[in-house]
């Protein structure tokens, strides 16, 4: 029962890339559009820690170049903790596994890009239209189910919208992360959103939930707490990855979420960042915006009221959530030996 079975892995690589040509013609589809890189195929078939991390933050969460500047930072710290970062995306219909700084420049510039923002209803017509793709939470668990990557790390998740009851806009990624063998490592959700709600919906998709740290206070992106508890606390890395490694075992297919607060000095006041969200959020009600624009609408509206304080924030608490990240896939690695 080893936590990547390298026969299994070998398998699923060989099917994901379709390398056979018997394979490749059996399998058209979007199964053949998949490059890991070499670093990365390399760090999974030798069992080492690999962290997958996503792009829709690169593409719809924050603004250019801070986006590319914070991606490559975060790779870096992936790697200065031992791990290997996988960075998610599509470039010209092609699912990447692995993105290098020229491939991060390429996608971050989104006047020229044009990134989709691809979550799984997406998939298959940036794939066949041949765009190129910032992967949301939900898009990159997808992948990184696929490619057999167990831990990936972000800033915020999508999740259950405030008067959802009227609205029905619930995020694909909390049904995703209910189907993927995959814990993923954010900030909690913000407050743009229905905690409680969030919570609730988490744990009927069958969700492990638990903050990562002191308290079971379940933070709110830019703040520390939300006023929810979550069900669980981790206090550790080593404890993360036992639960990463039972669930992996005992084949639930159900994903974990660790939540991490913001570090102190990078949190906002939770009060006056609430009320900027208030008033975001009252501003894309007026303009009637809708769908999958709404998260990016609110983070561009967030930073711009708060002159940029909220950005520095985010990119606080994305480095915070990488270095955990890694530190829980070494752990992880090292269990498998
Ligand atoms: N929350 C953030 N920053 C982000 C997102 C959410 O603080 O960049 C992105 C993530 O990629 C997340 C997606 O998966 O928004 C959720 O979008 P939606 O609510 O449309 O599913
Ligand atoms: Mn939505």
């Amino acid at each position: 029962s080893l936590v990547v079975d390298p026969e299994m892995l070998a398998r699923s690589l060989r099917i994901f890339e379709s390398k056979s040509p018997v394979l490749a013609r059996r399998r058209l589809s979007t199964k053949s559009n998949v490059e890991i890189t070499e670093e990365v195929r390399n760090a999974l078939n030798n069992g080492r820690a690999v962290v997958a991390l996503e792009s829709t933050i690169i593409t719809h969460g924050m603004p250019y170049p801070d986006n590319v500047k914070c991606a490559l930072e975060v790779e870096g710290i992936v790697r200065s903790r031992g791990a290997v970062p996988a960075t998610i995306a599509i470039k010209s219909g092609r699912i990447k596994v692995g993105l290098n700084e020229s491939d991060l420049n390429e996608l971050g510039d989104t006047e020229s890009s044009k990134p989709v923002k691809t979550s799984r209803r997406d998939f298959a017509y940036v794939i066949s239209s041949k765009r190129n793709g910032g992967t949301t939470v939900c898009g990159t668990l997808i992948v990184a189910d696929r490619a057999n990557i167990p831990i990936f790390a972000t800033g915020g998740i999508g999740g259950v919208h405030r008067e959802a009851e009227s609205t029905l806009d619930i995020s694909a990624d909390l049904q995703e992360l209910g189907r993927s063998s995959v814990a993923v490592v954010s900030s909690g959700v913000k407050s743009i959103l229905d905690v409680p709600k969030t919570l609730e919906y988490l744990e009927t998709q069958g969700v492990f939930v638990a903050t990562f740290g002191h308290t079971k206070d379940f933070p709110a992106f830019y703040s520390i707490k939300s006023g929810c508890t979550a069900p669980y606390n981790v206090a550790s890395a080593g404890q993360a990855a036992a639960i990463i490694k039972s669930s992996r075992d005992l084949e639930l297919k159900s994903g974990i979420l660790l939540a991490v607060p913001i570090p102190d000095e990078h949190a906002l006041d939770s009060d006056q960042v609430n009320l900027v969200i208030d008033r975001a959020v009252r501003e894309a009600k007026e303009k009637n915006v809708r769908g999958k624009d709404i998260t990016p609408f609110l983070l561009a509206e967030i930073s711009r009221m708060t002159e940029g304080k909220s950005l520095k924030s985010n990119v606080a608490l994305v480095k915070n959530n990488a270095r955990i990240a890694a530190d829980i896939a070494v752990e992880l690695a090292s269990l498998q030996e």
